[in-house]
């Protein structure tokens, strides 16, 4: 039986403030993501776009400083949804964004099933900021936190239940630009980070082979996370937010590579991409060179077997 893959976009644009990033679907699609995977011998079945409010209509009602929370929270809502039919039909999820405040839904759809969902936080950002903490109110600077529980109930009761992921059960991976609030959670919960410091130190294989054993040992599922804005601007540069100093296209290709031969991932995302601030379509061709590798691109040249993407 072929391996099956579904893609969902969700062209979000709402979790932050510069126009374009609703667009990423539409750019890893050109880029040619089906393509790529139908190669490696997946069964690939686009699901098309999750509907997500315009910006124009998505005017925050209630008295809050979060941007646009209702369009946010229905967006995330309906995602989750989608993810979980996927989820019953027995297919991986691959979900493209968007802004990275659609891992909110990505988490709900995903963690339903496990007992203890494993993340792999991919990012420049810790994304960890409640209402209370954020300097900006972008939503997007909040899923992990809004996965663990906390925030506006709106976000955090989406799917039904809380919490999505356990804090021991998280390893953030390319930090280099966390808030101080950020960084009291990450020292209050125990949640472990290899910021570019430790991947500099200790170099991305040492980084990926502890990550896998720490959520091999713990974890029954896991999702990976990534932020586009991980990579080092020069490499992905069509980013809302980038930050000097990140991860290579290199390592970041072997990090993806350890995964997939560890082969315990079970839903990934790919988020952040914007076209309009990007050198042609660099950086969704970057996603889509990192999707091939995650799902086994150089298992297959190594003439080792294909991944087994249980569902389950
Ligand atoms: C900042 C905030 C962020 C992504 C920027 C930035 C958050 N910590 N996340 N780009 N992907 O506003 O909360
Ligand atoms: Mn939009
Ligand atoms: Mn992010
Ligand atoms: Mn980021």
């Amino acid at each position: 039986m072929k391996r099956e893959i579904s893609i969902i976009g969700a062209p979000m644009d709402l979790g932050q403030a510069r126009r374009g990033v609703d667009m990423g679907p539409s750019a890893i699609r050109c880029a040619g993501l089906s393509e790529r995977l139908q190669r490696l011998g997946y069964e690939v079945y686009d699901e098309g776009d999750i509907e997500i409010e315009i910006r124009e209509r998505a005017k925050s009602t209630s008295s809050t400083h979060l941007k646009n929370l209702e369009a946010v929270a229905e967006g995330n809502q309906r995602l989750c949804t989608k993810i979980q039919e996927v989820i019953s039909l027995g297919r991986f999820p691959l979900v493209v964004g968007g802004d990275h405040s659609i891992a909110i839904g990505t988490l709900a759809g995903v963690s339903k099933r496990a007992e203890n969902l494993g993340v792999i936080w991919y990012d420049a950002h810790g994304d960890l900021n409640t209402a209370e903490t954020s300097p900006s109110g972008n939503i997007h600077g909040m899923p992990l936190a809004v996965s663990l529980g906390m925030g506006h109930p709106l976000l955090t009761n989406i799917g039904g239940y809380l919490p999505k992921v356990k804090p021991e059960n998280i390893v953030i991976i390319g930090a280099r630009s966390l808030d101080v609030g950020e960084k009291e959670l990450i020292r209050e919960k125990g949640i472990r980070v290899y910021t570019m410091h430790e991947i500099d130190r200790l170099g991305m294989t040492k980084v990926m082979e502890e990550a896998v054993s720490y959520l091999k040992e713990r974890t029954d599922h896991v999702h990976l996370s990534l932020d586009l804005d991980g990579l080092d601007p020069k490499e992905a540069p069509g980013v809302g937010t980038p930050v000097v100093g990140g991860i290579s296209y290199r390592e970041s290709h072997l990090a993806m590579e350890m995964l997939a031969e560890a082969n315990f991932i079970t839903s990934a995302e790919f988020v952040e991409i914007n076209p309009i601030l990007d050198d042609l379509n660099r950086t969704a061709e970057v996603a889509v060179a990192l999707v091939g590798s995650l799902l086994g691109e150089n298992l297959l040249f190594e003439q080792k077997n294909l991944l087994t993407l249980t569902s389950s």
